[in-house]
């Protein structure tokens, strides 16, 4: 059965797209659509077409699922252009989200009419493309250049309110019956004929416009290809034709979908939506409610977690054990709702409400009532089991019992309670309000009631919840140990921290490693280490940061790490010091040093990270290793345009990873190099990590 249907209403025909979940432009919604086109158009007695969409949305864009496969007739671009060129009115009743090509399809009706609550717009940046169906070349004609290059570069959806003030709607459905509205609209349409956006002038514009965007966006779009395509093909679209517009757009789109970093982009969307399919969680497993929350713990981490609560609509109690404590953190989430409603972002009311939920305790006989507990106090097994012993003892049953460990074992702190399966790790990342990872991790009793509602929870948060498995460091950071170490190798070894953070922030990385280690504080690794009993023995490892941290070098927040900072600034200055420091523990291990080239780097800091997520693979502590990759794009900066370690694995070729695997071993020994037998596996039998899913 077609996904498209038509129905009459006296003279005009309502052709519904039916494609479930979000009817998305497959070959068969495009040919159903062009065949009730085309019928509609040949009907004497119809003098009227609306299209319109079933289900939760209008159409969200092109079927994403096709891209990279022969494509199929009819194209998108030729059936918005069969649309325009009808002769009989066509109208778009828009519901939910009208994205990428479905908003495309929507520009090539001759009249738009949204929902009060709709949305339009133009995402395709997010997939590393352009609009590819004309969506360059009508935008502007509808709303001015400036605009259009805005939404387009943004890839922010535009409400309707907005999208009607800057004409890119014609009009907004108040009465919350759409077709209704938009049969009543279809009078006026009727007698205002076909109005076809290519036949509009592109209003005047500056040229200056074009290059002014470009200095603009290139502190946010550094290393990607689409944003400049994006700023071409709007600028072809203010001084060529209508149709010379749309040839150099389609070229310019052709180029970004044949580029790896829109595979990634689309990989790395498919990714976050795959993770919250657990194995054995459906969609009939139960969810615990959560409408409050206790916090214990109120430092940094305690309060920005809090504040993202409070922010999602649940009440919040923070616990400590000192007034001050309470009171710094009561401040931090004071501060940062002041901070969001100066920069527009919240509104003073919602201010407000979120204030009058939250309240501070020191006594947990206060908190039994709570629907979950998020403790986030000191990374110490001692302490945090003396934490969950006390919160067993008061908390209601069937209360959610989390613990915001990065490192620690789930499963002796869940010892401390006589309710394992209601323990979970919830681990957020600094700053937790931001952050969107939220790594869940299940011990062995957790039940999969918790493990619904973390993922629920991490909705509710605004986050992308990853369900992994219980081993030191989970995915992040047990991984983040393999990066780590070879920078430490590599500074032992000759490369200077400036070059290494410059050669992987060039890469890609949101920042150099150095830099990441004096933000996030060299004390703190350093302490975890110091508490770890299964570290290698090698004198080399993690040596330079642990000296930094030994002389109180602790980073940014002493004003010095692994770089120098100078009167509270942020900006890290090379310490010719640290150089001398280094070269002398070099000495002193017997490294030797040597130049060192950018490519052994990135293979040998990517490929760790590559190493390390074969064998958290082969470990079974995630479900794909898509998961991975959603865990490292999120949580540590890894340029999401290559998709994650994993999928750039894929992408680079196991073969040719597995042989520089094998040739490290040779150089730097078993220890850390030993090819993990995952690898080798998949590299002689031609397979990607992304075959095992
Ligand atoms: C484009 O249009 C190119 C054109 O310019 C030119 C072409 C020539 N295709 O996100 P959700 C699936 S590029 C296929 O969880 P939500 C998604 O995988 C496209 N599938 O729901 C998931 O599947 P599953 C431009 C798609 O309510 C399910 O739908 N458009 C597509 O939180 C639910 O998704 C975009 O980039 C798709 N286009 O959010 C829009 N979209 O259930 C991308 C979704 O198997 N989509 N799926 O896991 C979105 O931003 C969100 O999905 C949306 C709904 C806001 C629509």
């Amino acid at each position: 059965m077609s996904p498209v249907t038509s129905a009459p209403h006296g003279a005009v025909t309502v052709i519904t797209v039916d494609n479930p979940p979000v009817n998305a432009l497959s070959q068969a919604v495009r040919e159903g659509i062009a065949s009730a086109v085309a019928i509609a158009e040949a009907d004497d007695t119809c003098e009227a077409i609306i299209i319109t969409c079933a289900g939760r949305t209008f159409i969200a864009g092109a079927d994403i699922k096709e891209f990279g496969k022969p494509p199929l007739e009819p194209y998108l671009p030729d059936l918005v252009s069969q649309v325009e060129t009808c002769e009989t009115p066509v109208i778009a009743a828009i519901h939910g989200t009208a994205l990428g090509g479905g908003f495309e399809l929507a520009m090539g009706c001759h009249y738009r009419i949204a929902a009060k609550n709709a949305a339009v717009g133009l995402p395709e940046v997010n997939l590393g493309l352009l609009p590819g169906a004309s969506g360059t070349q009508r935008l502007p004609r509808l709303t001015g250049a400036a605009k259009a290059l805005d939404v387009i570069l943004s890839g922010r959806p535009v409400n309707a309110s907005a999208a009607l003030e800057y004409s890119a709607i014609d009009k907004v459905s108040e009465s919350g019956d759409l077709v209704a509205d938009a049969l009543t609209f279809a009078k006026e349409c009727i007698a205002l004929g076909p109005r076809r956006i290519r036949e509009l002038a592109v209003p005047e514009v500056d040229p200056a416009l074009f290059d002014e965007t470009r200095k603009k966006i290139a502190p946010r779009t550094r290393g990607l290809i689409s944003p400049e395509k994006i700023v071409q093909a709007v600028e072809w679209s203010t001084r060529a034709s209508f149709d010379e517009g749309c040839a150099k757009e389609r070229e310019l789109f052709l180029e970004c979908m044949a580029s790896s970093q829109s595979a990634g982009l689309r990989h790395a969307f498919f990714a976050e939506r795959a993770v919250g399919k657990v194995p054995g969680v459906d969609r009939n497993t139960p969810v615990r409610e959560l409408n409050s929350v206790a916090i214990i713990g109120a430092g940094t981490m305690g309060a920005g977690i809090a504040y993202n609560c409070l922010t999602s609509g649940m009440a919040v109690t923070l616990l400590d054990n000192s007034d001050d404590g309470l009171e710094r953190g009561a401040n931090t989430i004071r501060g940062l709702y002041a901070g969001g409603v100066e920069r527009g972002k919240i509104s003073e009311d919602d201010m407000q409400a979120g204030l009058g939920r939250f309240e501070t305790s020191q006594n947990y006989a206060n908190i039994s009532g709570v629907d979950i507990v998020i403790e986030a106090v000191f990374e110490n097994m001692a302490v945090k089991k003396d934490v969950f012993a006390a919160l067993d003892k008061v908390l209601k049953p069937g209360a959610v019992l989390a613990t915001n460990t990065s490192t620690l074992n789930i499963d002796e702190i869940a010892s401390a309670t006589r309710r394992p399966e209601d323990v979970i790790g919830l681990h957020f990342f600094s700053p937790a309000h931001i952050m969107r990872l939220l790594e869940i991790v299940r011990g062995k009793d957790t039940s999969k009631e918790i493990i619904a509602t973390s993922l629920t929870l991490a909705k509710r948060l605004r986050k992308v919840g990853v369900v992994v498995g219980n081993c030191f460091g989970f995915v992040g950071n047990r991984m983040l140990y393999s990066y780590g170490r070879e920078n430490q190798f590599l500074l032992l070894e000759g490369a200077a921290p400036e070059y290494i953070d410059k050669t992987l922030y060039d890469w890609g990385m949101a920042m150099g490693p150095n830099v990441m280690g004096d933000l996030a504080g060299l004390d703190v690794g350093h302490k975890v280490r110091r508490e770890r009993t299964d570290l290698p023995d090698d004198p080399r490892f993690y040596r330079v940061a642990d000296m930094l941290a030994e002389m109180g070098r602790y980073g940014q927040k002493t004003g010095k790490g692994t770089y120098r900072y100078e009167d509270g600034s942020r900006k890290p200055v090379p310490d010719a010091e640290v150089g001398a420091l280094i070269a002398a523990e070099s000495e002193r291990l017997g490294v030797q040093r040597r130049e060192i080239s950018g490519d052994e780097i990135i293979e040998r800091c990517i490929y760790g990270l590559v190493v390390e997520g074969a064998r958290i693979l082969e470990d079974g502590i995630v479900t794909r290793s898509g998961d991975i990759d959603v865990v490292w794009t999120n949580g540590y900066g890894f340029p999401r345009h290559r998709g994650g370690p994993m999928h750039y694995a894929d992408t680079t070729g196991l073969d040719k990873i597995y042989e520089k695997v094998c040739e490290f071993e040779a150089r730097f020994g078993s220890m850390y190099w030993e090819p993990p037998v995952l690898l080798k596996e998949l590299a002689e039998s031609g397979r990607k990590f992304s075959d095992l899913a």
